[in-house]
């Protein structure tokens, strides 16, 4: 018998969406899912077809986590497998010029927290929930999460929501500010996809100078960002997307941004 492949792969309409399919473990993440995910965001990051780059699930759950079968026994180096796996995952989803959606589609515990708070637009299903559920084994959160989490909901909020794992569901992501919208379970991923396909309609280009700008600024002063916008604006202004937008604009007409 043929293995199920760990990730999906599908591009419509300019939109590539990677599956996570390991639907029976509420797609827990073995080394083959988080090697192959990277490599797929890389992949996607390079193919000029690609406009947008989703992030999805089967089955009812996100990504539960590390598979808890994979690391067992008497000493896992911790380090080396962060460092190895989610780390580069994480960056590589980071580092794409393209905008990232990640559908959480069901539960999101541990490093599928993390995965799910890492994309530039996230998209819940109703039903979906999130748990840093890290703390109950013992363990502290990772692949991310200590990073964006605070930023997200400040200190506070996210120390607590780390240290009883907290379920957040939805409606309370949304409140919060993790995620952007949520829509119906039944529409879900037709939902998304025409979510992702409106994204696809603006300027790649742009939008690619926008992440790189909004991205820097998270870690730097008023004046680096100031600067920042100087030159990348430089490079938006020089483009064709710019001056299509101004012909549309002048002529009263949708602008055009894919060729
Ligand atoms: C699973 C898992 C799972 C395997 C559900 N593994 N099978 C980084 C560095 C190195 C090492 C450690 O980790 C990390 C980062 C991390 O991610 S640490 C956190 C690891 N994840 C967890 O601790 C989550 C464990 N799972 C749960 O707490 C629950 O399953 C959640 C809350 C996700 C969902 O609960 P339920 O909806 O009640 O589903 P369930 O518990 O019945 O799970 C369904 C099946 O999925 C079940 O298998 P079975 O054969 O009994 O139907 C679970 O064993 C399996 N599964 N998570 N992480």
């Amino acid at each position: 018998m043929t293995a199920q492949p760990v990730i999906l792969v599908d591009t419509r309409s300019g939109v590539r969406t990677l599956t996570l399919n390991r639907p029976d473990k509420l797609n827990a993440a073995n080394n083959d899912l988080i090697l192959t995910l990277t490599r797929e965001l890389q992949a996607a990051d390079a193919d000029d077809s690609v406009r947008v780059i989703v992030v999805t699930a089967a089955g009812r759950g996100f990504c539960a986590g590390q598979d808890l079968g994979e690391v067992s026994g008497d000493h896992v180096d911790f380090t080396h497998h962060l460092n190895t796996t989610y780390n580069p995952l994480i960056r590589a989803l980071r580092n794409t010029g393209k905008p990232v959606i990640t559908a959480v589609n069901g539960i999101a515990a541990g490093a599928g927290a993390s995965l799910g708070l890492a994309g530039d637009i996230r998209l819940w299903a109703q039903s979906a929930a999130m748990t840093q559920v890290f703390s109950n084994i013992a363990l502290i959160p990772d692949s991310g999460s200590t990073w964006f989490l605070p930023r997200l909901v400040g200190y506070h909020r996210a120390f607590e929501l780390m240290a009883f794992a907290q379920k957040v569901t939805a409606d309370d992501a949304l409140k919060l500010g993790l995620c952007e919208h949520v829509f119906p379970d039944e529409t879900f991923h037709a939902d998304v996809q025409a979510y992702a396909e409106r994204l696809a309609a603006r300027p790649a280009n742009a939008l690619k100078l926008t992440k790189q700008a909004l991205q820097a600024s998270m870690t730097g002063t008023l004046d680096d960002a100031l600067d920042q916008e100087s030159v990348l604006q430089q490079k938006a202004g020089d483009s064709w997307e710019h001056k299509e937008g101004l012909s549309a604009f002048a002529e009263k007409r949708p602008a055009n941004f894919v060729k």
